[in-house]
């Protein structure tokens, strides 16, 4: 919306969410949206909170509370640490409010400050004076117009604390809030030195923080969220997120921060040392332990002649549940040997979804929950349920951040006997490049010893309309998937969204019924993220189904696992030799 006139009065409205926003009465316009060459920037005076600097449509700072940001962005992690830093880099900033706070720090003997877009730091400097109040008559600092991505690149080992300034990922910062330029950033920190970034909104943006913090955890020894509130950044709750160089940083940051507070010298306005160790310990919690959910995937020998109908495979489905102790969400969804050519059950439950199909003498079952799931008890349920000496078992994490070599390593693949309990060696899958999956000399098809097979996906940073609506899941899984796939369908998908328990999780979930299989999927519509199961008995174009996927719901990157099922005759080690998981980077 930007500028707008209400009635004599010209009043801003921020531009940042497509559905809330807040705004303010101008009293003059001090510089006109101006083309940077790398944004839209606009200052604008108000009497109630001063001057106000606007970049792409979204307040960046007024004068009335800048203090709140800048001091807790600044003074967290230099007080947190161990030992006084010396030397600070900041990304961004180019108003200089970071690099003022990081200035009062007399320890500290250089402050190099790297801003993309010059103009930030002429228009602030010239018409919000106050923000930058001695920085640049300050010899210790020093500025580079330049990209702070590349500028870090030659400073290894040399920042004891690195601040990014950003705005938000869209526009010029996107290439801030990705894994290589945070490997690039742990690499510029000297031992025990912390990294902080600005991560948005807690619940206005629920992706960004988390997504942020998964990234960080890839190269960081530890994560840490900080947490303030100010008027600029409406929607409450605001997320600094910080990574440390070594473990245990941390841990200390409280009693570091006391005792360094004391000596500085200086007092605060807004941040105080008494109040930043933890400053948000449930949402910090949550994310060090999160992921989507886990499945544990079994095949499993049916007696000689035996043939489960609907009524037992549903008491399989049901005592399924009381086993793993969840709750099963309306009836199950079954197909028999007239609509395919096995028989098929889904039992929705209040975190995902279990299924059995039935092929040829092999039940192939699958409990997925988005929650902890209880492996062992479902494994024993299932073999006693059908008088089975052993199960084959594949477990899976599901919608885990961790990088693909950790995915590969948390997937085990194993076979349980009923007698004594015992679980035979685990083994991993073949972790692949996605060219050679998608390669005609792939061999998965011809040498994986069984007709019939799964592909499991995770697709992550999907875009939030395409996944949060019922209609637009039911269609991909109704239309498109089997469009793409060329297989057949019976009857209508069912797209309920019963809302799953935790709000991480919740979103719409769709089964399909194939012929010869099915298509599963639940949507997280807090995490941006999906996750898939087709079991089926053709093959079909693996690179057109994943890819046209992920186009579909604008997916960025997503973990994929083939898994050979109903599989009689291989030995464990040949079906793990068989068991593939790969990554696809979104085009
Ligand atoms: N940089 C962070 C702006 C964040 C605005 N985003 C938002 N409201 N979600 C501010 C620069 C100040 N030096």
């Amino acid at each position: 919306m930007g500028l707008v006139k209400k009635g004599k009065d010209l009043w801003f409205f921020e531009d940042l969410y497509t559905d809330a926003t807040y705004g303010f009465k101008v009293s003059k316009v001090i510089v006109p949206e101006t083309d940077t060459g790398f944004q839209k920037l606009m200052i604008l005076e108000t009497d109630r909170f001063g001057r106000v600097l606007i970049l792409d449509g979204i307040v960046q700072l007024t004068e009335e509370d800048e203090g709140i940001y800048h001091e807790w962005i600044a003074h967290w992690p230099l007080f947190s640490l161990r030992k006084p830093a010396q030397h600070v880099l900041i990304i961004g900033g180019g108003d200089c409010g970071v690099a003022r706070e990081v200035l009062r720090h007399k320890t500290v003997k250089r402050v190099t400050m790297v801003e993309i877009d010059r103009r930030v730091c002429d228009l602030t400097r010239q018409h919000m004076p106050s923000v930058c109040a001695g920085v640049y008559e300050d010899p210790r600092f020093k500025l580079i117009i330049g990209d702070g991505a590349e500028v870090i690149r030659q400073m290894k080992g040399k920042c004891d604390v690195i601040v990014i300034d950003s705005t938000d990922p869209i526009g010029p910062a996107q290439s801030l809030f990705n894994t290589d330029f945070y490997q690039s950033v742990y690499d510029a920190l000297t031992d025990g030195g912390i990294t902080i970034h600005q991560t948005g909104a807690l619940i206005l943006q629920p992706f960004e923080a988390p997504g942020s913090w998964r990234q960080i955890e890839r190269s960081f020894d530890d994560v840490r969220v900080v947490q303030f509130a100010n008027v600029s950044y409406m929607g409450g709750p605001f997320s600094l997120t910080a990574g440390s160089k070594g473990r245990g940083v941390f841990n200390n940051s409280e009693r570091n921060a006391l005792r360094a507070y004391k000596k500085a010298g200086f007092k605060t306005a807004w941040y105080s040392p008494r109040i930043s160790a933890v400053p948000y310990p449930e949402f910090q919690k949550r994310l060090e332990t999160d992921k989507y959910g886990e499945e544990i995937v079994m095949d499993i020998d049916l007696p000689a002649g035996s043939a489960p109908g609907a009524a037992q495979v549903a008491d399989w489905a049901t005592r399924t549940c009381e086993a793993i102790k969840m709750k099963a969400f309306g009836k199950p969804i079954y197909a028999d040997a007239k609509l395919g050519d096995g028989s098929t059950l889904v039992q929705y439950v209040e975190t995902s979804a279990i299924n059995y199909r039935r092929y040829g003498r092999m039940a192939a079952l699958n409990c997925f929950t988005c929650a902890a799931l209880p492996v062992e008890d479902a494994i024993r349920t299932s073999v006693d349920f059908f008088k089975s000496g052993k199960a084959r078992c594949w477990h899976l994490p599901r919608g885990s951040f961790a990088d693909i070599k950790k995915i590969r390593r948390n997937t085990r693949i194993f076979e349980y006997n009923r007698v004594g309990s015992r679980t035979s060696p685990v083994f991993q899958p073949r972790l692949v490049d996605s060219a050679m999956v998608f390669s005609r000399a792939f061999p998965f098809f011809k040498e994986k010893g069984s007709e019939e097979f799964e592909l499991v996906m995770d697709i992550y940073n999907c875009e939030y309309d395409k996944i949060a609506s019922s209609p637009t899941v039911a269609r991909w899984a109704g239309v498109e998937f089997p469009k793409m796939t060329g297989l057949k369908i019976i009857g209508k998908a069912d797209a309920p969204d019963f809302g799953h328990a935790k709000k991480k999780t919740a979103g719409p979930s769709v089964v399909q019924l194939l012929k010869g299989g099915s298509n599963i999927s639940h949507y997280s519509v807090n995490w941006l993220l999906l996750v898939v199961n087709v079991v089926v008995n053709r093959e079909f174009d693996l690179e057109k189904a994943i890819r046209r996927t992920m186009k579909y719901f604008k997916g960025k990157y997503a973990v994929c696992w083939l898994l050979p099922r109903g599989n009689t005759g291989q030995l464990l080690k040949k079906v793990a030799d068989n068991t593939f998981v790969f990554a696809v980077e979104g085009k």
